[in-house]
């Protein structure tokens, strides 16, 4: 099966439960206070938000009054094109620096590890000389689990001792990737809830240190997010931004997420690019993410 095909599935998986009834509930009815309820429903249990939802329904209650719409099925195109809008347009990556550093944060179980190995590998096969960093000293399988991925595409990993410093081991892999003239290194980093002061602390002091082995860098903070853990997300992306300068988002388990519609609250609330999707385990499942395909895939007609 293609990864486009795998995308869909993914994405029918998202439409089936809460975007997917869209289509049934705006039919040929007429656009009454029963529609907008439906809709609104709908986009809430779908993971927008509140914030969001509210946002798009008084665009398309303006447009209706407007354009002169009765009919429910007059709205289906202007919400797809409204829900498009949302998303960022996502920045073309060059990694001209020599190396461009890329730090990748979230909280625990995100996929984080397992997306820098399909990023590795996808970098690696477009001829880029890849270095990773196993700043994740705090769980001790952390450091063999990209070092297993390191070994399997044959890319260099640089750890320290369990339990050694963080800030530490990131500087060395920064340190390493410059003195061996690397394109790229990527930077793992434990999982860390968002709410513990402290862990984010520590994560401010590996983004800095960074910034001392290479002035400059990192020039990518990638936060993973979970597609799974609907609203909870925006908060989380809200909390690593704060921290540290998150420049894009990767949403994983998108393959298993019936849900999505945080993807439109986390660029329409926190202005963050979505810069690749996650669709399984295996180092292909991870596809640039694509705006207009998210849309298309989500809300179908019937
Ligand atoms: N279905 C699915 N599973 C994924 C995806 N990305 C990661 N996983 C799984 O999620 C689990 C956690 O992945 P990790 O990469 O270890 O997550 P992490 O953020 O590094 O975890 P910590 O380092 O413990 O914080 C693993 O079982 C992965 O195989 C995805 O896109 N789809
Ligand atoms: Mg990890």
């Amino acid at each position: 099966m293609s990864i486009f095909s795998r995308w869909r599935e993914g994405l029918s998986r998202t439409s089936k439960s809460a975007l997917g009834q869209i289509a049934s509930i705006l039919g040929a009815s007429e656009i009454n206070d029963e529609t907008w309820d439906e809709l609104e429903m709908i986009l809430i249990q779908a993971d927008l938000g509140i914030d969001t939802t509210t946002s798009v329904l008084d665009t398309l209650k303006r447009l209706t009054r407007t354009e002169g719409w009765t009919r429910s099925n007059e709205l289906f195109s202007a919400l797809k094109q409204e829900l498009r809008t949302r998303l960022i347009t996502p920045p073309s990556l060059s990694f001209t620096e020599k190396p461009a550093v890329i730090l990748v944060v979230g909280v625990n179980g995100s996929g984080k590890t397992t997306t820098i190995a399909k990023l590795a590998s996808l970098y690696h096969a477009s001829g880029h000389k890849i270095l990773l960093g196993a700043a994740d000293t705090f769980r001790a399988a952390a450091v063999d689990q990209l070092q297993v991925w390191g070994d399997r595409l044959n890319i260099e990993v640089i750890s320290g001792a369990p339990e050694s410093d963080p800030g530490a081991v990131a500087f060395s892999a920064v340190q390493a990737g410059v003195a061996r003239g690397m394109d790229i290194v990527m930077v793992d980093t434990a999982g860390r809830l968002h709410t513990r002061f402290n862990l984010m602390e520590e994560l401010k002091k590996v983004n800095r240190v960074v910034g001392k082995a290479l002035s400059g860098a990192p020039h990518h903070v990638w936060l993973v997010l979970d597609a799974t853990t609907g609203q909870n997300a925006l908060h989380q992306a809200r909390s690593f931004k704060d921290a540290v300068n998150v420049t894009g988002v990767i949403l994983t388990k998108l393959d298993s997420s019936a849900r999505g519609g945080m993807a439109f609250a986390i660029q329409h609330e926190l202005g963050l690019p979505i810069l690749y999707a996650g669709l399984g385990e295996k180092p292909e499942d991870l596809m640039p993410f694509n705006p207009d395909a998210f849309v298309d895939g989500i809300i179908t007609s019937n």
